[in-house]
């Protein structure tokens, strides 16, 4: 059965109680918590220093992203390791053909990532296989990258790349924060769904005009796991855009 745009619990009875939750199609799906707003991505490669840093600010965070670098250092059972402290969402970036794009997506979810992340370019077809393989995992889809070279390409059609996603029933987006006019052109196509923001910090974005412009989230990585202490900036973070969350 094709999944349907979501509709969010944390529209519907508050953000704290986000969890598992309905999809309009009558189909059970997760939804990560929105409790602070913000996403470590912990790109640490030494692993066993990525492992305290996300026991120290699991109550901070409402999941840890995690990328290549960790992922190629420690391996894929970091993924299950770090489950355990957090929900895990794979940014493997995910751009392939639907076959392709199916096996990595199953590899992920099994390890107990809670969400992955794609590439939108990939196209229709790879994008509806990313969320019927995700099965009760959330696919949040590329649409804009945050560095100057996402000016590039992936601007030019980060618009037809959300109306896209909206039609494969993905859970959400990742828009930049280091633009975030782009963040509300995005929101004016993705409706309820989940704006995911990196950018912040070390990449010049802020955090308060990512979530003012209208992202749910936004994803810190070397502001936080370089810090001297990672739990009191993911703190800090917190606090300013908790009344905005
Ligand atoms: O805060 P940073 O700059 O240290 O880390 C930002 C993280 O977000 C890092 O893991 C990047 O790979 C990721 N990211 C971007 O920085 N820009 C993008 O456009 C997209 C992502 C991302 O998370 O894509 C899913």
């Amino acid at each position: 059965m094709e999944a349907e745009p979501y509709s969010y619990a944390f529209n519907v009875i508050g953000s704290d109680m986000c969890d598992v939750l309905i999809n309009v199609g009558g189909l059970k799906h997760y939804c990560m918590k929105r409790d602070t707003g913000l996403i470590l991505a912990l790109d640490e490669t030494d692993a066993v220093k990525a492992m305290r840093i996300a026991a120290a600010v699991s109550d901070k965070v409402d999941a840890i992203k995690i990328n290549w670098p960790l992922i190629l250092s420690a391996g894929p059972d970091v993924i299950t390791q770090l489950s355990e402290v957090s929900d895990v969402i794979c940014d493997l970036k995910v751009a392939d053909i639907p076959n392709t794009v199916r096996l990595i997506v199953e590899g992920a979810v099994s390890r107990g990532a809670s969400g992955v992340i794609v590439h939108a370019f990939t196209g229709e077809d790879s994008l509806r296989e990313a969320v019927s393989a995700a099965g009760d995992a959330e696919i949040f889809a590329v649409t804009e990258m945050s560095h100057p070279g996402g000016g590039t390409f992936t601007a030019k059609h980060a618009e037809e790349m959300a109306e896209m996603g909206v039609r494969c029933g993905v859970a959400g987006f990742i828009a930049p924060a280091t633009r975030p006019d782009r963040i509300r052109a995005i929101r004016s196509i993705a409706g309820d769904l989940k704006i995911l923001s990196p950018g912040v910090g070390a990449q010049g974005g802020s955090a308060l005009s990512a979530i003012s412009a209208g992202a749910d989230y936004v994803i810190v990585g070397r502001t936080i796991y370089g810090a001297d202490d990672p739990a009191s900036v993911a703190s800090s973070l917190a606090d300013e855009i908790r009344p905005f969350v």
